[in-house]
């Protein structure tokens, strides 16, 4: 399987999923600018909407979607807890966070990743973020990861795209609980491993 990411993107993610599970991926990285890869192909070929994270499969076929892709990985290792069994109520309640995760916190950065974005609207966005912040905190009071005592994907991806707070300035101090969990993610063997390969290590929370 190849993963087509650019370094602490939200292909991170999967880019985590895959280490955790045991999974071989190879790496291309996308210059999503000239949406090109690193061996010269033309990633809207490979991905026609432009962005990463996509995952070629061995059939030639391309799975997008980071919610997707994590599952799709996690799945494939049926001995690991990286997502629970498909029918369950766990399954439902990491569905319940995969979806807040991308829309709420994946998504809510949106706006500050676009220089053309006013300021005003810059300060909206991150107190927006600051209340979803403050929901997360309270969960991972009570358990060490999003849906108990093990880490998943859904903890994969949130440790991704929180981890964006260090590019855009954001304090997360005031929430001890979710500052306490970026780093406990980031103490994970595969984590350091996936960081250093996409050359982040001194950017992780
Ligand atoms: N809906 C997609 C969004 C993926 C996404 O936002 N990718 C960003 C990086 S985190 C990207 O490649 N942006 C470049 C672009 O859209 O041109 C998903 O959940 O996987």
């Amino acid at each position: 399987m190849k993963l087509y990411y650019y370094p602490g993107a939200c292909s991170l993610a999967p880019h985590i999923v895959a280490r955790e599970a045991g999974i071989a991926v190879t790496l291309e990285k996308v210059d999503l600018a000239n949406r090109t890869t690193e061996t010269g192909a033309n990633f809207a070929s490979i991905n026609p909407k432009g962005y990463v994270p996509a995952l070629g499969l061995q059939d030639g076929s391309v799975l997008t979607e980071a919610s997707a892709i994590i599952q799709y990985l996690a799945d494939n290792q049926a001995n690991t807890d990286l997502a629970p069994a498909h029918g369950t109520m766990e399954r439902y309640r990491l569905l319940e966070w995969l979806g807040f995760i991308s829309t709420e916190i994946h998504k809510g950065f949106g706006p500050l990743w676009n220089p053309s974005t006013p300021d005003a609207v810059k300060a909206a966005t991150k107190e927006r973020l600051a209340t979803r912040f403050a929901l997360l905190d309270e969960a991972l009071g009570k358990q060490p990861f999003l849906t108990g005592d093990k880490f998943t994907i859904a903890d994969a991806y949130l440790f991704t795209v929180v981890n964006w707070t260090n590019f855009h300035g954001i304090d997360i101090s005031s929430f001890p609980n979710l500052q306490a969990f970026q780093a406990r993610v980031a103490s994970r063997p595969a984590v350091q491993q996936a960081l250093e390969a996409e050359g982040l290590t001194k950017k992780a929370a």
